[in-house]
């Protein structure tokens, strides 16, 4: 009897090894046609973006094409949503999509869907997880409200008023990383942060950099701009720097080293954080050819091994009900000690 209890067991647990293991790994050489959509072109993180997802293209041999279409920053959501509809219409095989058009793009997206063209979301999701077949993360949502709240705290030294300066109103991530700090800021230990205001600059360089101007104006006590965009980020410490006024506020959020390296090491944004864009756009191109060329499915623990990035899974999505996601990694808190390394 022991022994066929023992047995049992080993047998069970063989089983859970080899079903833990069963990584896809991914082959190239058939031809998909891909598009990649960024929320508008001529933000230079997206093309970073890019230059991962060609990696992977010539990686996998895909003798189909890889598109980069965007709008422009003006009509990023009807942009957005006709160059959705335009891919369904030329049968190409997948659409990377980073949302800036809330869930206006939705039906879009499932009408792509419908046609045959799939639907995988980067950067910023689809909020209802509707016409979307996976969201590649770049990291977990909730830990981003946690980074800043982190980041405020230790430049406002705990105590003092901090305002939002985000994207365009419709960002779904930017929306999603907001809500992430509210939440985290309810904690005890940031009681002493005082959430003024939250303002939209649409992710365009001026109207970032006047919107930034507006806050101080508004509010005399502010000690901290807050700005989860790389362009809205480099515009404020631009304002502040220009305005002399970098030693009463402070700039802090989510930047590109390269773009923020002079501002963090004149003090006027001491702190921020971000991931790497290449090996986003390179992932999220490994996920959308694995499930165009049938070598996946997008269901939950789908797994594949994503070339030189190693191996991923497709997840529940914690905060987005019913939706999926593939979560690529951690991301880094960048200050004077880091910052001229990575900008090079
Ligand atoms: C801008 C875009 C992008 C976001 C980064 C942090 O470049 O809004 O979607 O991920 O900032």
């Amino acid at each position: 009897m022991k022994s066929l209890f023992l047995g049992t067991t080993a047998a069970a647990l063989i089983f859970a090894g080899s079903a833990a293991m069963a990584q896809t790994k991914i082959e190239g050489g058939t031809d998909a046609n891909m598009v990649l959509l960024p929320k508008f072109l001529g933000i230079l993180v997206f093309d970073q973006a890019h230059e991962g997802a060609q990696e992977a293209h010539a990686e996998l041999k895909n003798g189909g094409e890889l598109l980069f279409v965007g709008p422009t920053p003006e009509n990023s959501v009807a942009g957005q949503i006709e160059l959705m509809t335009t891919a369904a219409t030329q049968g190409q095989a997948a659409v990377m999509l980073s949302n800036n058009a809330g869930d206006q793009v939705a039906p879009a997206a499932k009408a792509a869907q419908e046609a045959g063209t799939h639907v995988v979301t980067w950067d910023s999701p689809i909020p209802s997880g509707e016409g979307e077949d996976v969201f590649v993360a770049q990291v977990d949502f909730g830990s981003i409200g946690t980074v800043m709240a982190e980041m405020a705290h230790s430049i406002l030294n705990g105590e003092g008023e901090m305002a939002i300066l985000s994207a365009s109103p419709d960002a779904a991530n930017q929306n999603a990383w907001i809500a992430a700090l509210e939440e985290a800021l309810k904690e005890d230990k940031y009681q002493g942060i005082k959430l003024v205001d939250t303002v939209y600059g649409n992710d365009q360089s001026e109207m970032s950099y006047n919107r930034a101007l507006g806050l101080v104006d508004k509010h005399p006590n502010l000690g901290l701009i807050m700005s989860p965009t790389t362009v809205g980020i480099q515009a404020t410490a631009k304002a502040m720097q220009d305005e002399g006024l970098c030693d009463q506020i402070k700039v802090s959020g989510l930047g590109l080293p390269s773009e923020m390296v002079s501002y963090t090491m004149n003090g006027c944004a001491p702190e921020f954080a971000l991931w790497d864009f290449r090996d986003l756009g390179y992932l999220t191109y490994y996920t959308a050819y694995a499930i165009a060329t049938g070598q996946i499915e997008p269901e939950l623990g789908a797994s594949f091994t994503a070339g030189r990035m190693g191996d991923y899974a497709i997840e529940e999505d914690p905060g987005r009900k019913g939706a999926k996601r593939i979560l690529m990694g951690d991301f880094t808190v960048y200050n004077k000690d880091n910052v001229e390394a990575a900008a090079k």
